[in-house]
């Protein structure tokens, strides 16, 4: 729960983003750290970054308009959904080529890690984007610790599969569960985050809680939502949507306003919250990652 202070607007009055801002401004950063620690859940630590160059997008935004098929295709269902799925108790499966698989529990995946605030752009494949301040810490760090063997060269991401509680899943709009990929050196890539929540709050559901990836250079399918297994392997992983359409969705999925898709356009992108239309960016704006790409021609591995 968020504690009161004196003087400040009560919690039921205020926006989750006026509330964060808020207490950004009277706080300043240790009362922000103070803030974090007092929050429910997994979150551990907070760290206040530099202000990003877009504005944030409200929470309104960022966690009602979500794509997340096992809760309907509608942009709208998932927020309408997703209260179905229990994220208590929740555990991960490690598998494959790592000196530690086990079935860690949820604590255990977050238990020591570095959570921290990090301001992303995010950009779907259908043309619109996000500025999303999500919570979580590196994905390199937890792999760190469950140590893939010489072999491992990709991470296959697997979705629960729970048709009881996925409504979704009852229909064969993609072949459940929903799986992602990346491949070791992406996946170690600092930028590359477990994530557990948005604006210092617990992840709301329809954004994949308890646990998710956010690849900020890729397109928004790739960030997988409710992980339950982690296996890390040599070969190339099939992913739900490279499956079911392999010529529109390929395997690494990079942003890039160069290369189309087959039905729209990736050379701009509508924020959501604004009418113009921005130019997209290569790898969405997060050149660094170019060097995992040396070499390779981004048209044929798209
Ligand atoms: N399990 C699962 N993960 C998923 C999806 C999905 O349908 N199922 N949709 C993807 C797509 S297409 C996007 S754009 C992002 C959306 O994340 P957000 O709703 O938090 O913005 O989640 C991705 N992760
Ligand atoms: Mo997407």
């Amino acid at each position: 729960m968020l504690i009161k202070r004196g003087g400040e607007i009560p919690e039921r009055e205020v926006t989750p983003e006026q509330l964060y801002w808020s207490r950004r401004q009277f706080l300043g950063a240790a009362g922000v750290a103070a803030l974090a620690t007092a929050l429910p859940g997994t979150l551990s630590a907070c760290s206040v970054r530099e202000p990003p160059p877009d504005k944030l997008n409200s929470w309104e935004d960022i966690t009602t308009y979500n794509n997340y098929y096992e809760f309907g295709t509608d942009k709208s269902d998932p927020h309408e959904n997703a209260g179905s799925l229990r994220t208590n108790p929740w555990t991960v499966a490690v598998e494959g080529m790592v000196k530690k698989p086990a079935v860690y529990h949820l604590e255990d995946v977050v238990r020591g890690a570095a959570v921290a605030q990090h301001i992303y752009r995010m950009r779907c494949v259908e043309g619109w984007s996000m500025v999303i301040p999500w919570m979580g810490f590196p994905l390199r760090d937890f792999i760190a610790r469950v140590q893939p063997t010489s072999q491992a060269r990709y991470i296959e991401f697997t979705t629960l599969f729970d048709p009881k509680q996925m409504p979704g899943q009852r229909t064969n709009v993609l072949d459940w569960p929903y799986t992602e990929g990346l491949r070791l050196d992406e996946a170690m890539h600092p930028l590359t985050l477990l994530v557990t929540g948005i604006y210092g709050r617990v992840l709301p559901n329809q954004n994949g809680a308890p646990l998710r990836l956010v690849v900020p250079w890729k397109y928004g399918f790739k960030g997988i939502k409710s992980i339950v297994k982690m296996r890390f392997t040599d070969t190339q992983p099939a992913t739900a949507w490279n499956k079911a359409a392999p010529q529109e969705y390929g395997f690494y999925a990079n942003v890039n306003p160069t290369v189309d898709h087959p039905r729209w356009s990736q050379a701009t992108e509508r924020r959501l919250g604004e009418w113009r239309r921005r130019p997209t960016l290569m790898f969405n704006g997060y050149t660094e990652v170019a060097p995992l790409y040396a070499g390779m021609d981004l048209r044929k591995f798209y």
